[in-house]
């Protein structure tokens, strides 16, 4: 692997020492996390300079490709041997990884940024919280709708009280990937890799907006009734790695071989918050039609509000005294984010969040202030998770543990 000079994203030759990533994992949020510090030095410029020093796998022959695309200057198969070499450890790697490298590189003081879910179980995240408590390095967890312009305006006008007393949340996280039982099996679809399946790899999203959106205003999640259903229960093997992230392969399965899914394709569940609002939340990989379709709405005693990410650039709001909703377009240059894009009415996508994740971690890493999402949110997140499947085991509602 030559080394680069290109793969530091300096602001205009500043001077200060860019902050140097480590990244485990180089496939979908590999591309998204990176493509997000390319980004930095153009529209956020007062983010850090980032070295995207060295990106971390297993297959060195697709590491070596992966590192070329996504501009690292070398690659490492052992990510023990380079945490304490980064100031911040990307954990991009399938669920089952993202406890022991998070954990060892906030042991050894490096900042950390894990995707979500935090972990596969509510137990592995409670450790990763306490390894984050315990370190002076920032953990954070990657629940990028948090930083979507429109979900942040939302929470402005709740936090206003735009909406009044809190009723009622609903979110729905809907996708059709895996509806053709010929879609290879992958880590996701495993209860030991990736601890559930569209409950955490979806609804640990929808739970997070609910708890980022609704905040100290319902009092929080007190118990929970939860549902989850498999409908396929074996998927072909692909000839690829057994990790591999079937919406990343071309899905071709090469053999006979099947491996069974022991994980949930769909879930719902009911919240009862300590306020007396109601939750309603679902997910599912078999809502054919549904790409990436994830949706939240609040109604309050004086209004109400809707967001889906298919239309993300909008937010739908209903005010006291109006007879219907009305649809605000948030891209105004005093709306989040926006003023580091285009004027207004030039909308931005999906990776945009990403950008602005990255943005705000990066300059929490470079002034040591605070960041969230952190690891304790990750973890809230994980508990209600648990709940949920715990409920649905047992066919009753439960606390939150
Ligand atoms: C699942 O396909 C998935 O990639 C999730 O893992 C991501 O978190 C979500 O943003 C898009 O869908």
């Amino acid at each position: 692997m030559s080394n680069r000079s290109d793969t530091d994203d300096t602001n205009d030759g500043d001077s200060e020492t860019p902050v140097s990533v480590g990244m485990l994992g180089y496939r979908f949020m590999g591309y998204a996390h990176a493509n997000a510090l390319a980004r930095l030095p153009m529209f956020f410029p007062d983010a850090p300079a980032i070295s995207r020093e060295v990106l971390i796998g297993q297959d060195e022959a697709a590491l070596d490709a992966a590192a070329d695309r996504l501009g690292f200057s070398r690659t490492a198969t052992d990510w023990e041997a380079v945490i304490d070499e980064v100031d911040v450890l990307y954990n991009l790697g399938p669920n089952h990884l993202h406890a022991e490298p998070s954990i060892s590189a906030l042991e050894a003081g490096t900042n950390v940024f894990c995707e979500k879910p935090l972990a596969p179980t509510v137990e592995a995240a409670d450790r990763m919280r306490a390894a984050a408590r315990d370190s002076e390095a920032i953990a954070a967890c990657g629940f990028n709708y948090r930083f979507v312009p429109a979900i942040r305006y939302a929470r402005g006008l709740i936090e206003a009280g735009e909406l009044g007393e809190i009723r009622h949340v609903r979110g729905q996280y809907l996708q059709d990937g895996w509806v053709d039982p010929e879609v290879p099996w992958s880590w996701r679809l495993s209860e030991e890799l990736a601890g559930s399946g569209a409950l955490g790899d979806l609804g640990a999203h929808t739970i997070d907006l609910v708890r980022y959106l609704l905040g100290g205003r319902v009092g929080g999640i007190e118990r929970v009734s939860g549902h989850l259903a498999t409908f396929v229960e074996e998927r072909p093997v692909d000839g690829g790695d057994e990790s591999n992230d079937t919406t990343d392969t071309d899905g071709d399965s090469a053999g006979t071989e099947t491996r069974s899914v022991t994980v949930d394709d769909a879930y719902s569940a009911q919240l009862a918050f300590a306020s007396g609002a109601m939750g309603t939340v679902e997910a599912s990989r078999f809502a054919t039609g549904h790409k990436n379709d994830h949706t939240i709405a609040v109604h309050g005693s004086t209004g109400s509000l809707k967001f889906s990410l298919e239309r993300l650039n909008e937010l739908e709001v209903l005010r006291e005294g109006n007879r219907g909703y009305e649809t605000i377009s948030v891209t105004d240059e005093g709306d989040p984010y926006m003023e580091a894009w285009w004027p207004p009415g030039h909308v931005i996508g999906w990776e945009h969040t990403f950008v602005h994740e990255n943005s705000e971690f990066l300059s929490a890493v470079a002034g040591g202030n605070e960041f969230r999402p952190s690891f304790e949110d990750g973890y809230e997140v994980q508990r209600v998770l648990d709940a949920i499947a715990r409920s649905d085991e047992r066919g009753e509602w439960v606390p939150i543990e």
